[in-house]
């Protein structure tokens, strides 16, 4: 019986049994699938490009969940916080009660602006509304919405819109399109605790709410850069293409992202704290928040530090994209102060570097032993995460000439091309700024070997996505830490014979001796087995050990505890290297192989 209702809505949806499946994961929220992740390279639209002269953008998720704070009725419940409705279950008529309590009083708009501003932002998106279905707007198409629910009364879109207009900060709306807890023909609730409505239309959703409030929100707050969908769930190509067409019809210049779903949007949104190893084409976003959960949570203080965000930005950056950092303002409708001071010591650090962030663009270089470099037009930035303790920065494989060198500060820097690459002589201590960046003018185009170095005296990472793989593949492993929590990483696994490999070349420019280190995750199959290492022709080998993998977790996909085994000390002199590793027998083939770091002997 149970089977049959299934099958007929989702034949009235027109969808497949093996959506059926997600669907059913997607109840208790714990698969990957459930929540849109996706692989596959978005080009980018015409009308998407602005996005790329945009680097950093502030994204905020506030709404009814931001006054429970991850709590409910004395529980307090770890993870994302915004989605405590599904996690408590808590009934749809209890849920419609909070509006009496919601009146954020403390929120301004201007305030929130100028700390986008203040932070080196130049766009804003918010959420309009998330999955609980309420809306943080005047809604004519339904009223659970902000503005006719609680004694508030104000529209914050409509206070935000004003204070981005005048402030010159492009605003975007996250609006959820599939998941709607207090909707009947909405995905989520009502086929799940609370096992009602059999007869859900999910077209009828999509015509009764979400094209009548986008529009709402497209047509009553001026210019909207983007809308931001979420989680497709079950959109039809028909019906994810129709809502770009509604987007792109009411907004001239309005984009939308991938997570439309079907691969219609006009630009990529990565997963959670996704960034790509090397320069991804396209036009992309990672999105990331600043602490474990998007909205506010009253327990979380797990903030990253300015120093962390600045270098997650610079990352993005370097690898082509733009970088969409979260704040969850709380019930009263304020950042909290540990947000705002981290915000603004990244802001002084942008704004000190602006031609190094906005309007620069991806790195010519492969991967860098002491931080990234972002380019503009003949202009290079190295952004020094690691500095030179010794006064020498070395920028090899630059195929193009120098002409000049020098601090941020304007001091000049003497630099010589060597057999090494370009060495840059800079001041030994390091100059007092979160990241400090060394800016180069060439007197051609930008051009450089792609090739990896590595370099004495910096702890580097030969990472998995540089590897060239024989037998084994490059799989992403992701799991939750709290709820909704997601975390991935990028590991070799599958490995089929002992003759499979994992190989990485790279090149020396000076004698350089370093610990080397495995990074990997095992379970108690590959326990003790044997593995080897070879460097050039020398070959060594190594045990793998059991890290304590389990394979069930309450929680999702299992946990993976990966650990490093440091095999020893490598030599090596200037050249080209291959180092690589592989199962000597058919009891390691399990295990799963995330790097290989390179320690200098005094870090
Ligand atoms: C979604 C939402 O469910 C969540 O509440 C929040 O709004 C977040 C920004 O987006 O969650 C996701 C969706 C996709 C991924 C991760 C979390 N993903 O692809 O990694």
């Amino acid at each position: 019986m149970k089977q049959k209702i299934a099958f007929s809505f989702l034949a009235a949806l027109g969808m497949s049994l093996s959506v059926q499946a997600a669907q059913s994961d997607a109840a208790d929220g714990n698969s990957a699938d459930m929540w849109g992740q996706q692989d596959g390279i978005f080009l980018g639209t015409e009308r998407a490009q602005w996005l790329k002269d945009s680097r950093f953008g502030l994204f905020v998720h506030w709404g009814l969940y931001s006054e429970l704070g991850g709590q409910w009725k004395d529980t307090t419940y770890f993870g994302i916080s915004e989605w405590i409705m599904k996690r408590a279950e808590i009934p749809v008529a209890e849920y419609r009660k909070i509006p009496e309590r919601f009146d954020p009083v403390d929120f301004d708009a201007g305030d929130w602006v100028q700390l986008a501003k203040d932070a080196g932002m130049k766009h804003m998106k918010i959420t309009a509304k998330h999955h609980d279905g309420f809306a943080m707007f005047k809604s004519a198409t339904s009223p659970f919405n902000i503005v006719d629910t609680s004694p508030f009364g104000r529209d914050p879109m409509k206070e935000l819109s004003e204070a981005c207009a005048e402030e010159g900060i492009r605003l975007g709306f996250y609006y959820s399109q599939s998941f709607d807890w207090n909707e009947k023909d909405g995905i989520g609730n009502f086929h799940d605790w609370e096992r009602g409505a059999p007869d859900r239309d999910f077209n009828r959703y999509l015509a009764n709410k979400v094209f009548p409030q986008i529009r709402e929100l497209l047509t009553q707050y001026g210019p909207i850069s983007t809308v931001w969908f979420d989680t497709p769930g079950p959109m039809t190509p028909e019906q994810s293409k129709a809502l770009v067409d509604l987007v792109h019809e009411l907004q001239p210049e309005g984009i939308v992202n991938s997570r439309i779903g079907n691969g219609v949007g006009d630009y990529e949104t990565l997963g959670d704290q996704d960034i790509p190893r090397l320069p991804r084409p396209g036009v992309w976003e990672t999105c990331d928040t600043t602490n474990d959960t998007w909205g506010y949570a009253y327990y979380d203080r797990n903030f990253k530090s300015a120093r962390e965000i600045a270098e997650r930005l610079v990352r993005v950056v370097s690898r082509g994209g733009s970088y969409l950092l979260n704040v969850g303002p709380d019930g009263n409708g304020k950042i909290p102060d540990d947000i705002q001071n981290i915000l603004r010591e990244v802001g002084k650090w942008v704004h000190t570097h602006e031609e190094a962030i906005h309007g620069a663009d991806s790195t010519p270089f492969g991967p860098l032993a002491w931080g990234e470099v972002t380019a503009r037009d003949k202009t290079l930035f190295l952004h020094v995460f690691q500095w030179p303790e010794d006064g020498r920065l070395i920028l090899p494989g630059l195929e193009s000439t120098v002409s000049q060198a020098r601090l941020t500060s304007g001091q000049w820097l003497n630099f010589a091309t060597q057999e090494e690459g370009v060495v840059i002589t800079v001041p030994k201590a390091k100059p007092d700024e979160l990241i400090p960046v060394v800016i180069v003018e060439l007197k051609d185009a930008p051009s450089a070997s792609r090739d990896q170095y590595v370099l004495g005296g910096f702890k580097q990472t030969l990472e998995t996505a540089t590897a060239e793989l024989s037998g084994a593949e490059l799989k992403e492993v992701k799991w939750m830490e709290k709820f909704g929590d997601w975390k991935h990483v990028d590991s070799v696994v599958g490995w089929e014979t002992t003759d499979a490999s994992a190989t990485w070349t790279f090149k020396v420019v000076e004698p350089v001796s370093f610990y080397l280190d495995v990074e990997y995750t095992a379970g108690v199959e590959e326990d003790n087995s044997e593995w080897e290492l070879r460097i050039n022709d020398e070959t060594r080998p190594f045990p793998i050990i059991d890290t304590g993998e389990r394979d069930t977790r309450a929680m999702g996909p299992e946990l993976p505890r990966y650990r490093n085994y440091r095999i020893g000390i490598i030599d090596l002199q200037p050249g080209t290297h291959t180092l690589s590793i592989s199962p000597s027998e058919a009891a390691g083939f399990g295990a799963r192989i995330k790097a290989l770091h390179l320690t200098p002997s005094g870090l």
